[in-house]
């Protein structure tokens, strides 16, 4: 059976890939998966036949036959764990490759949230002038010793692997803020992983859909 994701009828970002359906196309294409996808609208997504497969009514789901996930960093590590490609097989290695997992969704992209309500949904408020350079400083914070422990490797821990994935897809989230420049082996990092042929086919099929 083929696996169903469900996306943005219409992306907020009109193509550019940050929606979370991405890293679960490129999940899927990096393993060779076919899939298809249900395109949803935000009033669709908050409807009873959504919300009984995801609890809080958002985008992306996976589903195939009876499973029914949501959450991308358990959709991406079931994928990686069922199909090869996406993490080694020697025990600690996965083990660390799944640690990068967290780490780019639990320690980084908490941070690159902020920055987008900072801007997006807080923009407006009188204190977002003084905030804004504590949420920006919180970011550089952490990507410092991200930097560090990546140097001039190609990916954090040896092979490309799920963990690279999960944060090369945290990361672009940054670009339009300019603080991935200032630390320009993480945007070479970033552009390693966009120049993947299984990212470029899973960005063009979220613009096919965002462009339409
Ligand atoms: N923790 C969940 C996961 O990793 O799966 C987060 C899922 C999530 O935030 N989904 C968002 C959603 O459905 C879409 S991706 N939002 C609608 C809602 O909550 O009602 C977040 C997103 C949306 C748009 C852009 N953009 O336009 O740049 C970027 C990211």
């Amino acid at each position: 059976m083929t696996v169903t994701i469900t996306a943005f009828e219409k992306s907020p970002d009109g193509g550019k890939g940050l929606a979370r359906d991405t890293r679960v196309r490129w999940a899927l294409e990096e393993t060779g998966q076919p899939y298809d996808v249900r395109l949803l609208s935000f009033q669709a997504m908050k409807q009873p036949a959504h919300l009984a497969l995801h609890p809080f009514g958002q985008i992306p789901t996976y589903e195939d036959g009876e499973l029914v996930l949501f959450e991308t960093g358990s959709i991406v590590l079931h994928i990686a764990q069922r199909h090869a490609g996406l993490l080694p097989h020697a025990a600690d290695a996965r083990a660390r490759a799944i640690t990068w997992m967290f780490a780019a969704l639990s320690t980084i992209e908490p941070l690159i949230h902020d920055l987008t309500i900072a801007k997006f949904q807080e923009g407006d408020k009188p204190w977002t002038r003084e905030r804004l350079p504590l949420v920006l400083d919180r970011i550089r914070a952490r990507l410092q010793p991200l930097s560090a422990r990546l140097g001039g490797a190609d990916w954090l821990d040896g092979d490309f692997s799920a963990g690279d994935l999960m944060m090369v897809s945290v990361l672009l989230r940054l670009r339009a803020s300019g603080l991935l420049d200032e630390f320009p082996n993480l945007a070479a990092y970033v552009a390693r992983g966009e120049a993947r042929p299984a990212y470029k086919r899973a960005f063009a099929a979220q613009l096919a859909v965002n462009a339409a």
